[in-house]
C-alpha cells in the first residue's frame, strides 16, 4: 500500500497523483496540515528528511520530494 501525504491544491502533489494513477498502483491520500509544527508534519520530516509535501510512504519507506517519489513509483512498476 502507498500513502501519499499531500495538499490537494499542491502542484507537486498533483504530479505524484498523476504518476500513481498512471502506474495503476493502489494508494490513499492523507491531507497534511499547513503548519510544519503539526505532529504529522513533524513525523513526515523526521522520517523523510524533507520539510515539504508531497511525502509518500511506499512499502514502508518514507520518501519526500515529488521527483524522488515519481522515480520510485516508476521503479516499483517495472
Ligand atoms: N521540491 C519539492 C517542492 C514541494 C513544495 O514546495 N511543496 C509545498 C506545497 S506546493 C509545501 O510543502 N509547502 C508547505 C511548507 O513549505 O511547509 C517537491 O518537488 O516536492
Amino acid at each position: 500500500m502507498i500513502t501519499l501525504y499531500q495538499f490537494e491544491d499542491c502542484p507537486y502533489c498533483k504530479m505524484v497523483r498523476e504518476a500513481l494513477d498512471e502506474s495503476k498502483a493502489r494508494y490513499r491520500t492523507v491531507e497534511a496540515a499547513r503548519d510544519r509544527e503539526d505532529p504529522l508534519r513533524r513525523m513526515l520530516f523526521e522520517k523523510s528528511k524533507v520539510p515539504t509535501v508531497p511525502v509518500a510512504e511506499i512499502d514502508g519507506e518514507f520518501i519526500g520530494g515529488s521527483r524522488a517519489i515519481i522515480e520510485r513509483i516508476k521503479l516499483r512498476k517495472s
